[in-house]
């Protein structure tokens, strides 16, 4: 039986699984919201896992967020974990998906917790910031069509908050509107979220409460259901990442919410690269990528290099066949959730990444003059007295930057990150923000490592050459 059918087969042959001693005491058969709550928060107020990963293939890079492992696992299964009592077939990176348990009466049942987080963008900044369950962003729901959930969020910020089903088909009293469609869940609160999956697709959930706030602190996640019989071709990998957009002052740790439009930290999944794990995907696997958008003010072109996809859905449904159409380049605006799947055939590390320019950079200072042709290393020596961590752009563009910084020429305020990249293979990155690498490897034994560098085949690297050759094709150098 693979995954599909198990899923498909009813939840009930997956809640009869205990994993690892972490399902906690059957819920009562006769539902008593208050008292289920009380008795969640009282043994639950953090679902932290404490079990260990059981094999290479499972753990997150970090090894901070131990997963469980399918119980049969084979090469198509290796995305799938097990989180709790339910599968995990999304693979958010860098992130996770929510434990859920299956109460007595069928009902799959959640605890969200809401707080502060110490949140790291990428090595070397982090940030006090808003999140769930301890992660920022908050884990992906997975549920299926058909599914009855029961969310229990329990406040434990300072001030009040909600949250908001994005795209999902439910009563209006659960959609979550602070003031319109509930009071607002004050602090040390617990409310019940309780509604039917009445369909499929990618979703998001947030707080709509002080959006301007608490949105741009972090309260963000991805909410996925599946559908209930797969009848189409499922994917091979499938993807969840949200995208997002901070302003952290340099040598700050606190995401400043105010700012209007001049973010300086663009995400993916709540990091920043090169703090984005790469997405490792196997030779001709079929993909599906979920993308969220809840950047406060920025909708996000995201490009893929060597490929083509189409857009198969949006937060609104599928896109039928007839309307979709290949393209490299997907628009995810503000609010919305666009799937894209492609098939990964072409091996190598291939670039995937926001295509405005300025989102693929971290933490500029955005007020500079054009330094494009001038020296500044003398007015860095000037300035940096003054201003410990000043450093003007290079005279040739970005890429001096992240390579001074990193040789140790040039400094930066504590606690941030150059503008751009890392070393790969060839020289320097100079892409930061909202960027990863898509791998594409003939047999990946692990998708959430890091495979390293491609190999290139000989003579297929672009390489340079002299007026000799050049001139046997007629260039004259
Ligand atoms: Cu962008």
């Amino acid at each position: 039986m693979n995954r599909r059918d198990l899923l498909a087969s009813g939840a009930a042959a997956i809640g009869g699984f205990a994993l690892g001693g972490r399902r906690a005491a059957a819920l009562p058969v006769r539902w008593d919201p208050e008292a289920a709550a009380d008795s969640l928060t009282a043994r639950d107020t953090t679902l932290a896992p404490e079990a260990a990963p059981t094999s290479a293939t499972t753990p997150e890079a970090s090894g901070a967020r131990p997963a469980f492992q399918s119980p049969a696992p084979n090469p198509q299964s290796l995305a799938t974990k097990w989180q709790g009592d339910r599968p995990a077939r999304v693979y958010t990176p860098n992130g996770s998906s929510i434990t859920g348990r299956r109460a007595d009466d069928g009902a799959w049942v959640y605890h969200l917790t809401v707080g502060e987080v110490e949140h790291t963008f990428a090595p070397g900044l982090t940030a006090t910031c808003w999140g769930y369950n301890g992660e920022v962003h908050g884990p992906t729901f997975e549920g299926v069509e058909g599914d009855d959930v029961r969310i229990y969020v329990t406040n434990n910020l300072s001030t009040p908050t909600t949250v908001h089903w994005h795209g999902v088909f439910l009563p209006s009293g659960m959609d979550g509107v602070g003031g319109l469609s509930q009071p607002v869940i004050g602090p040390g609160e617990t409310f019940l979220y309780a509604f039917p999956l009445k369909q499929n697709g990618t979703f998001m959930y947030h707080a709509h409460h002080d959006e301007m706030t608490q949105i741009a602190l972090g309260l963000t996640g991805m909410f996925i259901v599946h559908p209930k019989a797969s009848g189409a071709r499922g994917v091979d990998r499938d993807i969840a990442i949200m995208l997002h957009e901070w302003y952290v002052e340099p040598g700050t740790s606190r995401p400043d919410p105010n700012v209007m439009s001049d973010f300086n930290l663009l995400t993916m999944n709540g990091q920043a690269y090169p703090g984005t794990a790469p997405l490792v995907v196997g030779h001709n696997d079929r993909v599906r990528i979920r993308f969220g958008n809840l950047s406060p003010m920025d909708h996000h072109p995201i490009h893929v290099h060597g490929h083509a996809w189409k857009t198969v859905a949006t937060d609104g449904g599928p896109i039928p066949a007839s309307a979709q159409w290949p393209e490299s380049t997907v628009l995810v605006p503000v609010g919305a959730t666009r799937t894209v799947e492609f098939v990964a055939d072409a091996l190598g590390d291939w670039a995937l990444h926001c295509h405005m320019t300025h989102h693929v950079m971290n933490q500029m200072g955005h007020d500079v003059p054009n330094t494009t042709g001038v020296d500044s290393r003398r007015l860095d020596r000037a300035v940096q007295p003054l201003a410990p961590g000043y450093a003007t752009m290079g005279e040739a563009g970005m890429d001096e930057h992240g390579r001074h910084i990193e040789m140790g020429h040039m400094s930066v305020p504590d606690n941030s990150i150059p503008m751009v990249g890392q070393q790969g293979p060839f020289g320097y990155i100079t892409m930061g923000g909202m960027y990863t690498n898509l791998k594409v490897r003939p047999t990946p034994v692990a998708y959430d490592a890091d495979p390293g560098w491609w190999d290139h085949p000989a003579g297929t690297v672009a390489r340079r050459v002299g007026a000799e050759a050049a001139a046997r094709d007629g260039i004259t150098l």
